[in-house]
């Protein structure tokens, strides 16, 4: 059977990722299916969403570099609420550069993504070496990468046989690339018709995804748990404002409830999926 009507469980069991592993283990044993996108610029603000949301996810998606406080002791304490609450860590860095930089920008600089983040994400837009440029850095640590192959905004160029390459050169890393950013399932995408992708498990995590709105002024979309986990097929929704709100200042009551609200839609769209 593929990937899409395996459960978790099964998939955790034969994946030879570590941190995609970790993930389906994770997703399994707190039966939440939520990373919460946590966009929000004070250290203070990131570190109590993420504390009132912890209980509730698999995963938890950061931007560091939009915290205008950042220290390194930000780290630790993510770190220290990632063992409390049993999440893991993406870092949305969205890599785009050679192979060189790119190696340089997820082990150096500020933030040193590569000591602290599980996952992480790349665009393909370079070609292969973006992949083994992050790969050199990440692999011997355990982490895993995501390919940008598909995005969530209005008039994306991420279509097509730029899709069908990015799914192509996620094949041809597999070691190391664990599945995509994207709004469906890409099972057997790009596969010639000789090649046997049967074996293959990429997972595939959802942004774009509310229950209350349809989009934003800047070109987001959403569409809801079921619409992206039963009828699209993917693994993971990736919420942001949905959960924490759009105004001014955070109801950390409120963000609490949208947590627990979208884990539950979340797995009860799963559930449907895999019958
Ligand atoms: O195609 C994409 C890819 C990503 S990673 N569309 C996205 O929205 N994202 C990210 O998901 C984006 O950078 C933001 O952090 C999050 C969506 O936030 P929301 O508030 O719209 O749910």
């Amino acid at each position: 059977s593929s990937s899409q009507t395996q459960t978790y469980a099964q998939r955790a069991a034969k994946h030879p990722n570590p941190s995609a592993k970790a993930l389906l283990d994770t997703i399994e044993r707190k039966k939440s299916n939520l990373c919460v996108s946590v966009d929000v610029t004070k250290g203070d603000e990131f570190l109590n969403v993420i504390d009132v949301v912890g209980p509730y996810v698999c995963l938890i998606k950061t931007h560091v570099d939009i915290i205008e406080d950042f220290e390194t002791s930000l780290i630790e304490k993510l770190q220290a609420l990632s063992a409390k609450h049993d999440f893991l860590i993406f870092e949305d860095r969205k890599f785009a550069d050679i192979g060189n930089t790119v190696a340089l920008q997820y082990s150096s600089g500020v933030h040193k993504i590569a000591t602290w983040s599980h996952i992480t994400n790349a665009h393909p837009v370079p070609g292969p070496s973006i992949v083994t440029g992050l790969a050199s850095v990440g692999k011997p640590l355990g982490r895993g990468l995501l390919l940008l192959a598909e995005m969530s905004t209005k008039g994306s160029l991420a279509t097509g046989t730029y899709t069908e390459e990015a799914v192509r050169m996620a094949r041809a890393h597999s070691d190391f690339v664990i599945g995509f950013i994207a709004q469906r399932r890409m099972d057997g995408v790009g596969a010639s018709a000789a090649q046997s992708v049967v074996d293959e498990d990429f997972l595939i995590l959802t942004p774009g995804v509310g229950l209350d709105s349809r989009g934003d002024s800047m070109g987001q979309q959403y569409r809801t748990p079921k619409e992206v986990v039963t009828e699209s097929g993917c693994d993971v929704i990736i919420v942001g404002r949905g959960i924490y709100g759009t105004g001014n200042g955070i109801d950390i009551q409120a963000v609490q409830t949208q947590a627990e609200r979208y884990r539950a839609a979340g797995w009860a769209a799963y559930l449907d999926r895999i019958g």
